[in-house]
């Protein structure tokens, strides 16, 4: 077999046109992520291939060919047209991890909305900031997840319909409505809404410093990106079994958990499960899983486990192993070589940049510890943050930069101009990130730029946990910063002041996290609050968390010379 082109001689040559000719995209002509996951690949003789082998946490399975995926997308887009549902308006899938989300967001495409997936651990408050905020039209949900969908309807004058995958029609209410996917008939043809490059495909909210989360919007052109990554990056094959364990919730379960591997024609398999490394290996030894796209806390918690149980199994099917979501530690990289013979392959990049941007590439050597190269096609830099200029200087720390222009980067945020305009400084996108780079060129991650709390590879966004707080009994003011975590990497501290005639106490304490995890989410509780009298703040009264922050993470503060004195 002819080896496959080095990193170098790929970037030298690079031309995004490469994936435009093997998905047969013709520039100027209609584009559609729907048809080319699904349709495409049936043209091609794929139809029987599987597209989705599908398990839960009790065991039971189902198992969907291209060609299914084709027919029950459509039954979806024809069925959400039905429904008076215009192309560009927004639909929300708020579900586990159930067929439906997948083959449900390729419907949505297909008939030209644009899908904003949420994560089904979203308490009330988080979905109803999100509705809101794009004027979500429908939303497809499960029965176990209605109650919070009630809850909030009567603020969202914009959602009109709310759509069951699971439920008896007798149990619904008003603008409540029954869809079973695989009862329904069969819709054979559908003829896919002509969307062309720059539609709108995706709306993913991500969490920033300032304002509620902020909708990074995607188009249609962006599965370019996301093909070749997967391919190139991810290693896949045509006889590869993948599984990427990431919720579609995040951007890691579209870009890698639907687009990227749909588009390259390959099998995967979903777990729709949380994290548990018996499960996990049981699962990937009975699935054969040949490439495994994971996350630096889920691998935190295997390596607790052990290597022993690794060895009750048989993964000797596995040939490729990539991570993102966080920094992925150098000893994380030297156990999976060790326990499965092969290293974690760092990848980093955003819910805004859509696809891998600095990876290890397969074939190049992996410096543990280190997030290796830009892909092909993308260029990085570390910049001064005075200038905006690259650093000079290999190893000194700066801002991860890209230059902007690669198909799959945002192209707004919703409603946000402002917050937009301010990711770009002299002619750079910055990503709000610090790393270094090596003599050799690799990147070493540093860390934020921001106030982002990065909790097991979710970012969660102060100002809303701290809205949040407002809410709660007695809470007078607060801030919401990260406090270090041996495998959660970080988690949420929060620092309050109480109301008058409040006292602090263990009770009030568990109530105001309970408020914060029913409302928010799990990962957005914080794990510990500390009732203080007073919060640092600048002269013009703004909270500075990097104070508490630098306090959590034993850092130094630096110049404080802005900072009010109590
Ligand atoms: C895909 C995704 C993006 C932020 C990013 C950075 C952190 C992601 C990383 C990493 C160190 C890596 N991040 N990959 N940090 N090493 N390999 O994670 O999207 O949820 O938008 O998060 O996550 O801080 O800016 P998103």
């Amino acid at each position: 077999m002819r080896a496959p082109p080095s990193y170098e001689e790929l970037t030298r040559n690079f031309d995004w046109k490469v994936a435009e000719r093997e998905l047969g995209y013709q520039p100027g002509g209609p584009i559609n992520i729907g048809w080319m996951c699904s349709d495409r690949l049936c043209h091609r003789g794929l139809g029987g291939k599987l597209a989705l082998v599908w398990e839960d946490y009790q065991g039971n399975e189902k198992q969907f060919t291209y060609d299914d995926v084709r027919v029950l997308s459509n039954t979806i887009a024809r069925f959400l047209s039905g429904l008076g549902i215009a192309p560009g308006q927004r639909i929300c899938l708020f579900m586990d991890r159930v067929p439906e989300l997948f083959i449900g967001f390729l419907g949505i495409l297909k008939m030209g909305a644009v899908a904003q997936p949420l994560f089904s651990a979203f308490g009330e408050e988080s979905l109803r900031v999100r509705l809101a905020d794009a004027g979500t039209s429908a939303i497809i949900t499960q029965k176990k997840h209605l109650y919070k969908v009630r809850k909030i309807r009567e603020q969202l004058p914009d959602l009109q319909h709310i759509i069951l995958v699971d439920a008896e029609p007798a149990s619904l209410q008003e603008r409540e409505i029954a869809f079973a996917m695989e009862k329904n008939p069969r819709i054979e043809h559908f003829s896919c809404y002509p969307t062309t490059a720059e539609s709108p495909s995706v709306l993913h909210y991500t969490s920033g410093t300032t304002g509620q989360p902020k909708g990074a919007q995607h188009v249609h052109y962006s599965i370019i990106s996301q093909y070749l990554t997967s391919k190139w990056v991810l290693d896949l094959r045509p006889e590869d079994i993948y599984w990427c364990n990431a919720d579609p919730g995040w951007v890691t379960g579209t870009s890698y958990g639907i687009i990227g591997p749909w588009a390259n024609g390959v099998t995967q398999v979903v777990l729709d499960c949380g994290f548990n490394a018996t499960r996990w290996y049981e699962f990937m030894e009975k699935r054969r899983v040949t490439v495994w796209y994971s996350a630096p806390t889920a691998i935190r918690l295997l390596m607790k486990e052990g290597a022993e149980i690794v060895r009750q199994h048989d993964l000797s099917s596995l040939r490729y192993l990539a991570s993102v979501g966080e920094p992925l530690n150098a000893a994380a990289v030297l156990w999976s070589q060790e326990v499965f013979g092969k290293p974690f392959h760092d990848t980093f990049w955003q819910t805004e940049t859509g696809c891998i941007v600095i990876t290890n590439f397969p074939g190049m050597p992996v410096k543990p510890g280190s997030m290796g190269k830009p892909f092909p096609g993308i260029t990085a830099a570390a910049l001064d943050p005075k200038t905006f200029e690259p650093v000079d200087r290999p190893g000194v720390a700066g801002l991860i930069a890209l230059r902007p222009g690669w198909p799959s980067q945002l192209r707004g945020y919703w409603n946000n101009q402002i917050g937009f305009n301010a990711k770009f400084k002299n002619g750079w996108y910055l990503c709000g990130d610090r790393a270094s780079i090596d003599p050799d060129g690799y990147f070493w991650f540093m860390g934020r730029d921001d106030d982002v709390i990065n909790t097991g590879g979710h970012l969660v966004g102060p100002f809303e946990i701290e809205s949040a707080l407002l809410g709660c009994p007695g809470v007078a003011e607060s801030a919401a910063v990260a406090k270090p975590d041996p495998v959660n990497m970080e988690v949420v501290k929060a620092y309050v002041t109480l109301k008058r005639g409040f006292q602090p106490s263990d009770d009030l304490e568990l109530e105001i996290m309970n408020n914060i995890r029913k409302r928010l989410s799990p990962l957005a509780m914080p794990q510990e609050i500390e009732f203080v009298d007073s919060l640092p703040k600048t002269r013009s009264g703004k909270i500075v968390r990097r104070v508490l922050r630098c306090k959590e993470f034993n850092e130094p503060v630096g110049d404080l010379s802005t900072i009010m004195e109590d």
